[in-house]
């Protein structure tokens, strides 16, 4: 890996000689594993706090709900949920990434002091695009296949590794064209997007021909339900050894940014799997 490389997210730049730790903060009554628990404002302080604490170096605030067949909220709902914890965790000095579909969502997280945009939808809305190319911010751009409404119904792909790789390049070239430096763009597979789990575990083998295409790649596996189709866990909270060895896994084939719910784990995880290969 270069070393030197760093992704460069509004007034930060992040370092990528070790993987980066991206904590999951739903401010979302209905998110498929923690739904419910941060919708007030002060409790969602706090829980990222403790993810700051605990190792995590971005806190990705999401007011939606992307869940297999959750259904949309207004975007003022969804900017009222995120605005206030995005501004107090900014204030704190923190690296924070706004989960959002909506430009109208991504400008004012971005005036609230967001550094990153993770869109699911992987700036095809050109508006969406021109408020990520404004600004200095961290764009991440996700594969998903259709809506999250109806993006499980039956997904198929001919070589889903290649098709992913394609409309993530494609999608980084056409921001790379509106202005956006390189370096501020990274890509993800997007688990469970439009993806069935035996496409979830081919993308997570062939993340070595992501990691190729040049910008760091994130990866959220955390709690999925195809690490619940493999173990049988039903539960999402108790799938967190699953989540562990998915997010190692990750790492171990090129993912430079793992998206997760249980930071303090991940950290152990990850720092106990670099020692072991001599690194500090
Ligand atoms: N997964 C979810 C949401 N946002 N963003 C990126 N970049 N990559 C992902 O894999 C990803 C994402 C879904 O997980 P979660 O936020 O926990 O649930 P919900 O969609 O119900 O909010």
């Amino acid at each position: 890996m270069d070393r030197a490389r760093v992704w460069r997210c509004g007034g930060f730049a992040l370092a990528l000689d070790r993987p980066l730790v991206m904590g999951i903060l739903n401010v979302t009554p209905d998110s498929f594993s923690d739904g419910g628990s941060y919708i007030d404002t002060d409790a969602a302080v706090t829980a990222a706090i403790r993810m700051l604490a605990d190792g995590a170096d971005i806190i990705d605030v999401g007011g939606e709900s992307t869940r297999p067949g959750a259904e949309p909220v207004s975007t003022s709902q969804e900017a009222g949920r995120v605005a206030g914890v995005i501004a107090a965790l900014a204030e704190q000095g923190a690296c924070v990434s706004v989960d959002t579909r909506h430009a109208a969502v991504a400008a004012q997280a971005l005036d609230a002091g967001a550094s990153v945009v993770n869109d699911v939808s992987g700036f095809a809305d050109p508006e969406m695009a021109r408020v990520g190319a404004a600004g200095g911010a961290g764009l991440v751009v996700m594969h998903m296949r259709g809506e999250p409404r109806t993006m499980q119904e039956s997904p198929v792909y001919t070589d889903v590794g290649a098709e992913v790789a394609a409309y993530l390049a494609q999608q980084a070239s056409a921001l790379e064209r509106a202005g956006v430096a390189r370096d501020r763009i990274a890509i993800d597979p997007g688990l469970g997007f439009g993806k069935t789990t035996t496409h979830n575990l081919e993308l997570l083998r062939r993340l070595p021909e992501l990691a190729a295409l040049g910008f760091p790649v994130v990866v959220g596996a955390s709690r999925k339900r195809f690490i619940g189709e493999i173990t049988g866990v039903a539960e999402p909270r108790d799938r967190l050894a699953g989540s562990l060895a998915a997010a190692l896994e990750a790492v171990r084939r090129g993912a430079a940014v793992v998206r997760v719910h249980d930071v303090a784990a991940t950290v152990q995880a990850l720092a106990t799997a670099r020692a072991m290969d001599g690194e500090a």
